[in-house]
């Protein structure tokens, strides 16, 4: 079976477990407290000299850290990655732009106000500011294409929905409010309604 190391709050470890529950796979859930420093043990850093989660540990030992990455690795020989060679790009553009435009700064502003629970320091909170703009410049990218369309990439739900699903559908915790931008909230919803899908919070049933 998968082995998954992750830590709940983690919107990144979200997009992995969104992608093992909408495929039905069953999955080994390792919950690291990255806060008390345990991505950051040798014994981890063995595994992702990266130090971070989400990791995904094969059956077979093999390791692989990057959420994006991972979610290519999960979606295969599924409809959340496409066939076409165009529209495999076109999830690869998306998927870019959440890790440049959208996770740095969303999830970054979250994780400051709601997740770390230690106050602002002076420099982070003149940069949440430019975090807060730069955020919402990537929220108005998604919403120009969501405004006139139901997936962000052809006419089905794929892995470029799923990673920017994790840090959209929590936005809130971050201080972005949503309502100004309609085909976004209407494009949670769609993904909220999938077969399958579970919350950020909720580990995996044994
Ligand atoms: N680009 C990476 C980012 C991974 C990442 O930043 N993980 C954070 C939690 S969301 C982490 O493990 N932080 C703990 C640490 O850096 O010690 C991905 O998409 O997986």
């Amino acid at each position: 079976v998968l082995t998954l190391y992750d830590y709940l709050p983690s919107g990144n470890g979200y997009k992995a477990r969104l992608m093992l529950a909408l495929r039905a796979r069953p999955y080994r859930l390792v919950e690291l407290d990255i806060l008390r420093g345990e991505s950051r043990k040798p014994s981890f850093l063995a595994k992702n000299p990266n130090g971070r989660i989400p990791l995904l540990e094969l059956e077979d030992g093999r390791c692989l850290s990057e959420s994006d990455a991972i979610l290519f690795l999960l979606a295969q020989g599924s409809p959340y990655w496409p066939e076409s060679l165009f529209a495999q790009a076109e999830v690869l553009q998306w998927l870019f732009f959440e890790q440049y435009n959208h996770e740095p700064n969303i999830a970054t502003a979250r994780y400051w106000i709601a997740i770390r629970g230690t106050p602002l320091s002076a420099l982070e909170t003149e940069l949440l500011a430019q975090k807060q703009r730069n955020g919402h410049a990537a929220l108005g990218v998604m919403e120009r294409r969501l405004a006139t369309h139901d997936w962000l990439v052809g006419e089905g739900c794929s892995i470029a929905d799923i990673a920017l699903y994790a840090y959209t559908h929590v936005a809130g915790e971050g201080g972005f409010a949503l309502d100004a931008y309609p085909g976004i909230l209407r494009w949670l919803q769609r993904i909220a309604a999938l077969p399958g899908y579970v919350a950020i919070d909720e580990r995996p049933r044994d």
